[in-house]
């Protein structure tokens, strides 16, 4: 049953720091029918992170969070193709990278909860409210 989807995906500022851009890219771009179809470097500010991260807002983490994505540039994505949302989130792996598998973007690079190198978004309509903060023309 086909099912083309889009989500919002952003290589967060320890994957352009490490130079994991290519890698982490290449295994989104390798998988069949799935297409990159807007890209932008940027540099994230506390205001697009607190509509980002709404859930987010009351959480302990959350101060260390901002500071975090906001410490350099991040590229945000958006990927089109066969359910990709489900799709990007199975490669990321788990949240915390110590319990994200082997072969996952975060089992494999990553070892902090935080400096987990990715986001994606976590269903269609996340996806969806995403879309329209990073890329706002294609909404
Ligand atoms: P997700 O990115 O896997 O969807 P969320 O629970 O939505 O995970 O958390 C958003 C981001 O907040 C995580 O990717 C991670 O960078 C950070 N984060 C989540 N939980 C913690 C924590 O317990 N301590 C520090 N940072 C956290």
């Amino acid at each position: 049953m086909s099912s083309p989807q889009r989500t919002l995906v952003l290589l967060k500022p320890d994957a352009v720091a490490r130079g994991l851009v290519g890698e982490i890219l290449s295994r989104i771009e390798r998988k069949a029918h799935w297409r990159i179809t807007a890209l932008e470097l940027r540099t994230l500010d506390a205001a697009t992170l607190e509509q980002h991260y709404a859930e987010h807002l009351d959480k302990p983490f959350y101060g260390e969070l901002v500071d975090f994505m906001s410490s350099g540039p991040s590229i945000a994505v958006m990927v089109e193709g066969e359910s990709v949302v489900e799709g990007v989130r199975l490669l990321a792996g788990r949240t915390n990278p110590l319990q994200a598998g082997p072969g996952t973007i975060r089992g494999d690079y990553a070892s902090h909860v935080q400096e987990n190198l990715i986001h994606a978004s976590d269903c269609v309509d996340a996806a969806e409210r995403e879309i329209k903060i990073f890329f706002p023309g294609r909404a």
